[in-house]
């Protein structure tokens, strides 16, 4: 009967300790679990286990044992150290996805993808690591090198099997308007990874045909620059290029150096652009001159059509370039904004009027693209067109620490889906890795099976799934680990979608795309029905440590473990939690663990101060003194609670418990009343700090009387009467002269003050036609309007 809330965190790869980072993740999601739990709501709050993926097969070479051995071993030393830090998992829930319990939906639901057409198979170029002999995501790849091996990475082509994201493109990009409670700046990245751009495709005719090519289509976003065309570049891989290069051995040789070096979209800006004339020519649509045909390695095959035309006045890209080779630059946009602009030097990017464009000069360049379009889709050779920057996901990966992708080759029948009841394919767990490669393709007992349709021996595909590939429904699985029978069960759709999730802001893009995707797909087979996976995402920001990045490699790490050994992992939680806002980078410092276990043994010692004198607390008159303390515990009730459900500002929150506190150590209590009023105030303070210290508040519930968990217990209501404060009673004059009594809120301030005085009606009659000039306020007795009429 409960409202339910789901509460998650990134599950962590187990790599083998916690570190900072995950201890400031998970303990945002403890605390906004336990919160939601005294609010009243069924909180779902699971963990698990990234459990596959290359680091264990690294580790494996390094010291070896099997992935799987080292993998157990890690999870069964973070499970004590997530326990030490008291976090309320619902450990019967508990995912690793390196067991066939869960890999076997996954990859019964790449079969259900797999009919559905959102899977397919295809040749294509991939970054190769030639050390860890590995395909790697583009994200792996850093300055053009391997992620991990620090290798030059290359360009290979091998067929892949791929999931047809990109049939969700239009729903992926438009469901984000409806994410009001993620981070715009994710949002935003979102949007660009899947990158829609408006153009036109047009057709260049070859002077010559060559082979049986006689065009070159290009992707433009800027037809309104066609006059100011002086050259087309295509990419290394452009059939165009492969034909001019069959009897141009210096082109040919070009064309090899091109593909070795991978180049990846983010540094075409930066890269040092190269190319080649392919002595070919296309002739221009308008004018019939005839425009040479360049290869260079700033145009990449899977963007586009993979051919630009190049109009150097314009884009930088192209200017560059141009400048490098010395090929004309035709400026075809009026910089009206820039009049020093000199063409030669620069490209101007922006838009203007048309010039030196024929019939087209004067015009703006929306109207000209519309014109310039019109006219050339009347020749027929253009037409627009919407490009995505979003690739399919390529999910084959050649690793063995991996869920098997459950298809079987045959020479017969070609690629055969492993039969449902087969499931699951499992990855055998026995082997010793010699070497970097995976050792499945050499496993005669995991390679030869018979073909399902034929019944010949046939192969079973030895490449394994992404990694990405578990993370993007683990969500869901969470509400129903121990369903055997189905992928998913209600459970999933009650629980769904996941209404606070907590994690790192480098998986912004592909994690969260590919996990939406998934959730879309499930969506469509008919398991959930919400549309999207995360209602709220919070990206934690990073700790850093002598301003910058807590990290092995710079030796700056603080260890957990030592911290709660030394200090108790209330401690640890409360500073992580106190030392800035979540999304904000932390800085750790010594000092802040200090302080943050001070405040706790001072609260400790307050309890037993109060709590150490026998005899029950008795009703009775209260003083002044005790009431002001009264008002202040329930205006800490209103705030923090909005702190912790809003705000998630726990920073905030503790400031605001650390000043009651401080409140309390300066009141000295007097009457049965007044114990009654303390007693009160430490009742509340332990209760709204249990979402951050459960531990030592557990200890203090019970010493201050009351009985069973402080976690199940109710976020109290504040006292409205208690909340009352304090009035001030002003005289309200005009020009002096006092026209009438107004009481008001003690703790307004000065343009709240204003604000009151200026919205009584009386007030409002009085300035009627009057010009106010001046505001004379003496504190907490006289306002003193001065006016002239007008
Ligand atoms: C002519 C032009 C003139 C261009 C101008 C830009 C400025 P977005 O917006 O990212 O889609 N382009 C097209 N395909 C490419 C490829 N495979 N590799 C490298 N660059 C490519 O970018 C579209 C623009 O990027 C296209 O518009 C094309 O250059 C270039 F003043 O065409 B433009
Ligand atoms: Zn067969």
């Amino acid at each position: 009967p409960r409202e339910k809330f789901y509460c998650l965190s990134m599950f962590p790869y187990p790599s083998g300790k916690l570190h900072m980072g995950h201890v400031r993740n998970y303990t945002i999601s403890d605390a906004i679990a336990r919160f939601k739990r005294l609010l009243g709501y069924h909180v779902l709050h699971p963990m698990g286990w990234d459990a596959f993926g290359l680091p264990a097969e690294n580790a494996a070479l390094a010291h070896g044992v099997s992935p799987a051995e080292w993998t157990e071993k890690n999870i069964a030393h973070m499970r004590v150290q997530l326990d030490a830090l008291g976090y309320c998992y619902d450990w019967r829930r508990e995912i690793n996805t390196s067991k066939p319990e869960y890999y076997r939906w996954e990859q019964w639901l790449f079969l259900q993808m797999l009919k559905r057409g959102l899977v397919y198979k295809k040749n294509s170029v991939v970054n190769w690591d030639p050390v860890d002999q590995t395909v790697l995501a583009n994200e792996q790849v850093i300055d053009g090198r391997g992620w991990r091996s620090g290798a030059l990475v290359e360009r290979r082509e091998i067929p892949q099997w791929f999931f047809k994201i990109t049939d969700y493109a239009d729903e992926l990009l438009s469901d984000l308007d409806t994410l009001t409670g993620w981070p715009e700046a994710v949002r935003t990245m979102q949007r660009n990874w899947i990158g829609r751009s408006e153009g036109v495709q047009l057709d260049f005719s070859l002077t010559q045909p060559i082979h049986s090519l006689s065009n070159c289509t290009v992707y433009t976003t800027r037809v309104d620059t066609l006059m100011g065309v002086t050259f087309l570049v295509v990419a290394a891989e452009h059939p165009i290029a492969e034909a001019a290069a069959q009897n141009n051995p210096a082109l040919a040789n070009f064309l090899v150096q091109c593909k070795q070096t991978a180049v990846f979209e983010a540094e075409l800006a930066t890269l040092e652009k190269v190319g080649m004339d392919t002595g070919l020519t296309v002739t221009h649509p308008i004018t019939g001159q005839p425009i040479s045909v360049w290869v260079a390695n700033y145009v990449l095959m899977n963007y586009g059509t993979g051919a630009v035309m190049a109009v150097p006045a314009h884009d930088e890209r192209d200017h560059e370039f141009a400048r490098r080779y010395a090929l004309p630059i035709r400026p075809v946009i009026d910089a009206e904004g820039d009049t020093q602009w000199d063409y030669l030097k620069q490209a101007y990017t922006g838009t203007g009027k048309l010039i030196n464009s024929t019939t087209w000069d004067g015009q703006s360049a929306e109207q000209a693209k519309a014109s310039i379009l019109a006219h050339l889709a009347q020749q027929g050779c253009a037409k627009a067109h919407t490009q995505l920057r979003l690739r399919d996901w390529g999910v084959s990966r050649q690793r063995y620490w991996g869920t098997p992708i459950p298809m079987i080759r045959c020479a017969q029948c070609g690629d055969v889906p492993v039969p449902e009841d087969q499931l699951p394919v499992v990855l055998p767990r026995d082997v010793q890795l010699k070497s970097p490669h995976s050792p499945l393709p050499t496993r005669a007992d995991f390679v030869n099976v018979t073909c399902p349709q034929c019944n010949q021996p046939a192969q079973r595909e030895t490449d394994t799934f992404d990694t990405f590939v578990e993370s993007s429904w683990y969500f869901l699985r969470f509400a129903c680990t121990d369903q055997n029978k189905a992928i998913l069960d209600e459970r999933a759709n009650y629980f769904a979608p996941v209404d606070h999730y907590i994690g790192g802001v480098e998986h912004a893009v592909l994690h969260l795309l590919y996990a939406r995707f998934f959730h879309k797909v499930l969506r469509d087979l008919g398991f959930v029905s919400c549309d999207e996976p995360f209602k709220r995402l919070l990206t934690q920001g990073m700790v850093l440590k002598g301003g910058t990045k807590m990290s092995k490699s710079k030796g700056n790490t603080v260890d957990p473990e030592a911290l709660i050994e030394e200090f108790g992992a209330d401690t640890v939680r409360l500073c992580m939690m106190f030392a800035a806002p979540p999304e904000q980078s932390l800085e750790w410092s010594d000092s802040g663990v200090e302080g943050a276990h001070r405040f706790l043994k001072r609260i400790w010692k307050q309890v037993e101060d109060h709590c150490s004198p026998a005899g029950a607390v008795k009703l009775g008159e209260a003083r002044e003194e005790a009431r002001v303390l009264r008002r202040e515990a329930h205006q800490t009730l209103v705030k923090v609670r909005d702190d912790y459900e809003r705000r998630l500002t726990f920073n905030t929150a503790i400031a605001a418990c650390m000043t009651l506190s401080n409140s309390l150590s300066r009141f000295t209590p007097e009457t049965e009343g007044d114990r009654a009023v303390v007693q009160e105030t430490l009742t509340l303070l332990t209760l709204i700090l249990s979402p951050i210290a459960p531990h030592i508040t557990q200890v203090l519930w019970e010493r201050l009387g009351h009985s069973g968990l402080v976690m199940n217990e109710t976020w109290p209501e504040p006292d409205q009467a208690a909340l009352i404060s304090d009035t001030v009673e002003w005289i309200i004059q005009i020009n002096g002269k006092k026209r009438l009594e107004l009481s008001l809120p003690a703790e307004l301030d000065d343009a709240a003050l204003r604000a009151e005085v200026m919205a009584n009606t009386r007030i409002q009659g009085y300035l009627e036609g009057q010009l106010l000039l001046k505001w004379i306020i003496v504190p907490n007795k006289i306002i003193n309007l001065v006016v002239r009429s007008t």
